[in-house]
């Protein structure tokens, strides 16, 4: 007993140090108070269809793990509130939502970890998520549009999506040698593969062949690319998509192989190194290799092909055999050797390369490895080649026939047309983005709506039988034999053909997460819609998205992703854009006390914490305070204290008892001015840290005052309503200002207002600068004439001549022209 007590006792006093870090005003009863009076007002709730400028502000949803959100949650979710207070304050009719991305590996691995059904975990994450932390962080969030992707009611839709590609034929069911993560049990996408790891666990990531679905995004390659450059978004974003969509312009020709009645067809984006070739390579997945391997190699090659793994992209290619066969160099008739190694992959290009190891780093280590040839046939302009390393660059040919002392760009350019005019090649372009693979063998997530009939094949579920609800199941546990848990059950599987009746079995797989996600902002405004996934009006007044705001790690999922959607679901005719993002932009990564965030550092920050201790509106503050945003910036505790100073000064300065209603002198109303104008341009650039930092100054010379005024408070909390929404509501209502500070139009800077009473003037006799006098910006040309004759130095300059004529530039110059 005595021991509880004496914790307690304890437990009190620290809380009660704690508490004294934050600011002194009593932020835990003003915020509930706010919160109450906004959702009891709908203030955050704007008219969905009769909206007059609406604005929808959108941010990344989150998946809601048992650990809660964290502090780079959090500092997302302000940044891009800001971006929408601010928005609304100047008028427009913001729209931002938020909801829950709860299906998935994630979910489903850690419910496993914990022994708890994924359904009863992710229900009691997300009314963490949303009742004890989004709610409290101070975001004009509009609950009424929230969205769950494992509500049927959301994924039905999701379905529905899959069954319009599907009937478009950009939904296919197709083998592929596919990522398997041995660790998680399920096929990934190529993207979720980072340098042959599982991009979650971390396991090394097997080859298995396996029938999957896959979208067709690879059709949409091209106008993915195309779009980018008329969409605002943060250029590394759009760096990253290029990358990703991975553009290649070459050619593609054929090689007859000597003694077989068959051609290789390679694809280069070197046609100028053709001379150079020494060895053409097969994948080890390639058709021919059966049918060309000779028998005294087909032992080698079969021990290749076994062995293929899909390489590490900088890892040094030496796995590989020679087939027995050559291919003959279509210009110079020689026989190359072909061989199979697995740096060629199949599914990119042809699945085959012309190797040229004097130019190629790749295949100068292959070559090295096999004893194969090496022959220079393009030397760089000026530049020495390191004797043992490929030479990779452009330059001019060199022993190439009739094209040697041609430079590269222009030989590529007839060798393609030579081999296009014999008929034997082709300009070609190729992309590296590879299909999106969408079927999991697990269990948390929407099931593929497909049935299989034994006479119709693979026929899509009705679209008024969807959703195909998933299971509850007591056994979700994924499978090592790469079926999904679903296919346990006889009863989900068992169904009959919606074409002909007859029995049939419905797909056990279930949907990638991301397909989830791809399309979440189409739903927000129609979450309510039971008869369709979007309401058609409503999405033309909504959509695009004005203002997305998201980390820079979804740049190539995600943002793709959503991307691709939008325009499929475009050419289908169910949306009139096909873009969904007009603006995009990424937010920086905070780290703390400089080191990244991470679980193993143990520097894991919970944003509850700060809530308790200092309240939302100083923790908003900081959070935007640390850095430009789209930079990020270090968390410390040591920070955030200059900031609680700030919050106090701004509590005790805005008392009603020091606001007078007199107007502002002209200085005071220039320095006001001023704010406004940088405040509003920084928050305009996503630069909240200096637009803090303005206002701070500001705060300073107004707190250096006896009294201030009506107005400036009034701007004073309209600026900083954003980043401090329930603080600056407060205030203003104990100075009986009428409405409320995050509702108050956003000030305007008065121009007149700018300029200064008192200006330096530089003087200038006959056009040579002789000194500075300060002068009313107003002055008359006779008034500054005067001033500037009443220096001494000027008088000097002059001397005995008299000042025939002035030329006067108001606010900025006046000079004496003399006589001779
Ligand atoms: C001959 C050559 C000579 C090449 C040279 C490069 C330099 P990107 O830019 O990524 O498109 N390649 C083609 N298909 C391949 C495959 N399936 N697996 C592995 N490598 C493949 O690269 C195209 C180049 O990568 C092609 O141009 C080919 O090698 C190789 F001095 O052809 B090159």
């Amino acid at each position: 007993m005595a021991k509880a007590r004496r914790d307690k006792a304890r437990d009190d006093a620290q809380a009660q140090q704690a508490r004294k870090r934050g600011p002194h005003f009593d932020f835990a009863a003003i915020e509930p108070k706010w919160r109450e009076r906004w959702e009891t007002k709908g203030t955050y709730h704007p008219d969905l269809k009769r909206a007059k400028r609406p604005y929808y502000n959108l941010m990344m949803f989150p998946y809601p793990s048992a650990a809660g959100l964290h502090i780079g949650n959090v500092y997302a979710f302000i940044g891009s509130d800001v971006h929408g207070r601010w928005m609304s304050a100047r008028g427009e009719d913001v729209f931002e939502p938020m909801g829950f991305d709860a299906f998935g590996i994630h979910s489903e691995n850690f419910a496993i970890k914990q022994g708890v059904h994924p359904a009863a975990l992710t229900a009691k994450n997300v009314a963490h998520f949303r009742d004890q932390q989004l709610k409290r962080i101070g975001n004009r969030f509009d609950w009424s549009a929230e969205v769950d992707t494992t509500d049927p009611a959301y994924y039905r839709w999701t379905q529905w999506i899959f069954v319009k590609l599907f009937k478009a034929g950009l939904a296919e069911r197709r083998s592929a040698a596919v990522n398997w993560c041995p660790n998680d049990k399920t096929v990934l996408a190529d993207e979720q593969v980072i340098d042959g790891h599982c991009e979650r666990c971390g396991a090394l990531v097997e080859r298995r062949q396996l029938d999957q679905w896959f979208l067709k995004i690879t059709d949409y390659a091209e106008r993915l690319l195309a779009n980018l450059d008329s969409l605002d978004w943060s250029n590394r974003v759009k760096a990253a998509q290029r990358n990703w969509i991975g553009r290649s312009e070459g050619l593609e020709f054929s090689l007859a192989v000597a003694g077989h009645d068959a051609e290789v067809r390679v694809f280069t984006t070197r046609p100028d190194t053709i001379y150079g070739v020494t060895f053409v390579v097969l994948a080890p997945d390639h058709p021919l290799v059966d049918r060309i391997t000779a028998e005294a190699q087909r032992d080698a090659v079969t021990g290749v092909r076994a062995a293929a793994e899909p390489v590490e992209p900088d890892a040094t290619p030496t796995a590989g055999a020679f087939t027995g066969t050559y291919a003959i160099h279509p210009l110079t008739g020689k026989r190359v050797p072909i061989w199979v190694a697995d740096y060629v992959l199949m599914g990119y290009g042809t699945g085959a390369i012309m190797a040229v190891p004097a130019h190629d780093t790749r295949d100068l280590a292959f070559a090295r490895a096999h004893h194969l040839g090496v022959r220079q046939v393009v030397v760089p302009d000026g530049e020495a080649v390191p004797a043992d390393e490929a030479w990779t660059g452009a330059g001019t040919l060199v022993s190439s026939g009739e094209y040697s002392g041609l430079g590269s760009d222009e030989a590529a350019e007839r060798i393609i047309t030579r081999l296009e005019e014999a008929g034997i090649g082709k300009r070609k372009v190729h992309y590296h983005l590879r299909d999106w693979l969408i079927s999991r063998q697990r269990y948390w997530g929407p099931p593929v709506p497909i049935i299989y009939c034994p006479d119709h094949g693979a026929v899509p579920v009705p679209e008024e039988d969807l959703p195909v609800r998933l299971p509850d199941l007591e056994d979700y546990l994924p499978t090592s034999t790469g079926d999904s848990p679903l296919s346990k059950i006889p009863g989900f599987v068992a169904t009959t053909c919606p074409i002909c009746g007859k029995p049939a079995g419905r797909e056990t797989d279930v949907m990638d997460n991301f397909l989830d996600s791809a399309w979440y902002f189409l739903r927000y405004p129609s979450s309510h819609d039971s008869e369709q996934a979007w309401d058609p009006e409503t999405t033309r007044h909504w959509l695009p998205v004005k203002m997305y705001i998201g980390g820079a790690e979804h740049s190539v999922l995600h943002l793709m992703y959503a991307r691709f959607i939008t325009m499929a679901m475009h050419d289908l005719g169910h949306l009139d854009f096909d873009e969904p993002f007009t603006h995009f932009r990424a937010h920086g990564i905070i780290t703390i006390n400089g080191d990244k965030i991470s679980k193993s550092k143990g520097n894991i920050i919970n944003p509850d914490d700060y809530l308790d201790d200092y309240g939302a509106d100083t923790l908003r503050a900081y959070l935007m305070f640390m850095g430009p945003y789209e930079a990020g910036g270090d968390f410390s505790d040591r920070g955030i204290g200059g900031v609680v100073r700030f919050m106090d000064r701004v509590w005790r300065l805005c008392q009603p008892q020091r606001i007078v209603t007199a107007k502002p002198d002209r200085d005071a109303r220039r320095q006001m001015h001023e704010t406004i104008g940088r405040v509003d341009t920084d928050i305009g650039e996503l630069k909240y840290n200096t637009a803090i930092a303005t206002l701070m100054g500001w705060t300073n010379t107004l707190d250096a005052r006896k009294s201030v005024t009506a107005d400036e408070v009034r701007t004073l909390l309209t600026l900083l309503s954003p980043f401090a929404p329930f603080v600056t509501c407060e205030l203003w209502e104990r100075a009986s200002f009428p409405g409320m500070a995050v509702t108050a139009p956003w000030p305007q800077v008065d121009s007149a207002a700018l300029a200064r009473d008192v200006v330096t003037l530089i003087v200038q006799v006959d056009g040579r600068m002789r000194d500075r006098v300060e002068a009313p910006s107003a002055a008359t040309e006779a008034e500054a004439r005067a001033i500037a004759l009443g220096s001494a130095k000027v008088r000097a300059a002059v001397g005995q001549r008299t000042v025939r004529d002035a030329k006067y530039i108001v606010g900025r110059l006046i000079n004496l022209v003399t006589e001779e």
